[in-house]
């Protein structure tokens, strides 16, 4: 396989709009999630732009789903040319009845299973001349907001992992860009499309993902703000 970009959360929402936008930029793709139902249809979407397309059922918040299925994934693909880090789950509780295990869960999926999906990814990235790492993140990952003390801490402990990887891997040539987006109109948080309204569009990220990926290969786009002109950023 050749060009390929790893994209977890691809079942549907921001994810599945990426692997749609990549696959037609004639990326090979690499799709995680858990439901295989929503994974085949993205997977057959995707294959008529003409690349090939592999689905895994990963759970990232479980490490040994990563270490088997994620890995096997990968068996066949000598070298990385991306990863997108976008699985992400939310629940917005005031932070007194915030149990340890919903706040752990949060944990588990957004930055635990982040942390595990890099390490395992990193050697396949290391092969590529360039390659990227593109992490969805949010408003949520620089401010503080009512009842998301779990959701925040998950997206700020990403802003203190990315900048120290970034340390870490420059000498690989690997650039590391983290999208910071306001509200977007998926699935997330048991809504469901035109829920949210005015926010941004899952095609929006896609774009700017795109974007990412069409850029010469020495220029890291560190960080974007994103957010649509009728919905606030950070508020
Ligand atoms: O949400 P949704 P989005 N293992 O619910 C997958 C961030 N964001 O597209 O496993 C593996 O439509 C799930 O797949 P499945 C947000 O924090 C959003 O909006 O099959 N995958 C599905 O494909 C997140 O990081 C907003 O259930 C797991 C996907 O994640 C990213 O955007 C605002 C998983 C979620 O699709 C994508 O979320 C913002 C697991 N354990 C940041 N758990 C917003 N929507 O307003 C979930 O600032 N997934």
């Amino acid at each position: 396989m050749n060009r390929t970009i790893l994209i977890t959360g691809a079942s549907r929402g921001i994810g599945k709009t990426i692997a749609i936008e990549l696959a037609k930029e004639h990326f090979s793709l690499i799709l995680w999630a858990r439901s295989s139902e929503d994974l085949c249809a993205v997977q057959s979407e995707c294959e008529q732009y003409g690349r090939q397309i592999h689905i895994a059922c990963v759970d990232v918040s479980d490490a040994a789903s990563i270490q088997s299925v994620g890995a096997s994934s990968l068996l066949g693909v000598t070298q990385l040319e991306g990863i997108v880090i976008n699985a992400g789950i939310g629940e917005w509780t005031p932070f007194e009845k915030t149990s340890l295990s919903s706040f752990r869960e949060t944990l588990d999926v957004n930055l635990i299973g982040a942390f595990a999906t890099l390490q395992l990814a990193l050697p396949y990235l290391k092969k590529s001349p360039y390659s990227r790492v593109v992490v969805i993140g949010s408003d949520s990952s620089e401010f503080g907001f009512k009842n998301r003390a779990a959701y925040c801490s998950s997206k700020w402990g990403l802003f203190g992992l990315l900048e120290s990887l970034r340390e870490e891997v420059r000498e690989n040539k690997i650039a590391i860009t983290h999208i910071l987006s306001s509200r977007v109109d998926t699935y997330f948080r048991n809504c469901k499309p035109g829920d949210r309204k005015g926010a941004l569009l899952p095609d929006h990220i896609a774009q700017i993902v795109a974007f990412i990926f069409k850029a010469p290969p020495t220029v890291e786009i560190r960080e974007l703000k994103v957010s649509s002109i009728h919905s606030p950023y950070g508020k």
